[in-house]
């Protein structure tokens, strides 16, 4: 398993479609390990293939909170199927915007259906946090970065501050 540099932003592949998956093979399942080991080298909960430079359909995500055993869940070609109308807001953040964090509303239970790891097809409806996490790590699958959804000036505010300590960072 080899963890993978997580792309940030204004990077343009994180604008990028991704593309659904053929059949769940060997070279997905790959691609899947190596999501994990990066999800967790950079203390996330979540990880769509898309941060790591592959416009995909497969997303990864550990909701286990400290202390508790390792719970992955694999998602490839994740589509959500209905949704219920109460929206509910959460304080967000994104591997791919690090350090800043901000409140998104989004539909609080969605049903969704996907394949696992071994292929098989998973129907099921999330919420809490794992409603949160899907639409988020689902928003990247199109293209799309929580701070889209703030106002102008935050997005930008966001953009320049992940450039700078992107810059400080090369810098050593
Ligand atoms: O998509 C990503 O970059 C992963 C993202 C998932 C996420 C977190 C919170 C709300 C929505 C989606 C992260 O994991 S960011 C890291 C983070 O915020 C966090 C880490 C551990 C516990 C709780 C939050
Ligand atoms: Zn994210």
């Amino acid at each position: 398993m080899t963890i993978r540099p997580i792309l940030t932003v204004p990077n343009p592949i994180l604008k990028e479609v991704s593309k659904p998956v053929e059949a769940v093979t060997d070279d997905t399942r790959k691609l899947m390990d190596d999501m994990v080991e990066s999800m967790y080298a950079a203390n996330g909960i979540g990880l769509a293939a898309v941060q790591i430079g592959e416009p995909v359909n497969v997303i990864v995500m550990d909701l286990a909170r400290d202390g508790e055993p390792p719970n992955v869940k694999y998602f490839v070609n994740p589509e959500i199927l209905e949704d219920v109308e109460a929206l509910k807001p959460y304080e967000e953040g994104c591997l791919s915007v690090p350090d800043v964090f901000d409140t998104v509303e989004r539909p609080e239970r969605v049903q969704i259906t996907y394949l696992d790891y071994n292929g098989a097809r998973v129907t099921e409806w999330a919420e809490g946090l794992y409603a949160v996490c899907i639409q988020h790590e689902m928003d990247h699958l199109k293209g799309i970065v929580f701070i889209d959804y703030l106002s102008r000036l935050k997005r930008e505010r966001a953009v320049k501050k992940v450039v700078k300590a992107e810059k400080l960072k090369a810098a050593g």
